[in-house]
């Protein structure tokens, strides 16, 4: 393993469906992109959402777009199932598997092919809060417009 700059030479996956892009995302990316030379998002497509009984807000394709223009991610693929990530750590040829630790042991079946890491997640911030503080502005402003 050689040292490029501060970064090691080595290629790091993640999976998550990121939607509504938050800075929470960003930080795991960030820290992620420190952890090698090559950052590769594998995005959850809205049928495998379906299928995690998740239903996000911005469609896959908008998901996808931002993680591909986001500074830290060289590289976004579609998740369209639990199953891939074996077949995804050979065909890349990926070095460290990471997420975020409310995942945490969840991916050690992966060791004997990669590196396993789980990373603290960013307190303070998540889809379900931004969804539930949108939610409820929306209501606060249906009961103001009704009080007029
Ligand atoms: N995350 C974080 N801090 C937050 C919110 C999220 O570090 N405040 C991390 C999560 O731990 C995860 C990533 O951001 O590693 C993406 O989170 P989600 O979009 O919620 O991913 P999820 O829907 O759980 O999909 O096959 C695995 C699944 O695709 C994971």
């Amino acid at each position: 393993m050689s040292v490029l700059g501060q970064r090691p030479d080595r290629t790091v996956i993640t999976y998550g469906t990121f939607d509504l892009f938050h800075y929470g995302h960003v930080r795991l990316l960030e820290r992620l992109s420190r952890l090698g030379s090559r950052l590769i998002v594998a995005c959850s497509t809205d049928e495998f959402n379906a299928k995690k009984g998740k239903a996000s807000v911005v469609p896959f394709e908008s998901r996808a777009k931002v993680l591909e223009a986001c500074r830290y991610v060289d590289r976004v693929i579609p998740e369209t199932n639990w199953a891939q990530k074996r077949d995804d750590i050979r065909r890349y040829d990926v070095d460290l598997f990471a997420m975020g630790d409310d995942w945490a042991g969840k991916f050690d079946d992966l060791r004997d092919l990669c590196d396993i890491l789980y990373l603290p997640r960013t307190e303070g911030v998540s889809t379900t809060e931004i969804k539930r503080l949108i939610g409820a502005s929306c209501v606060q402003r249906r009961v103001a417009a009704a009080g007029r």
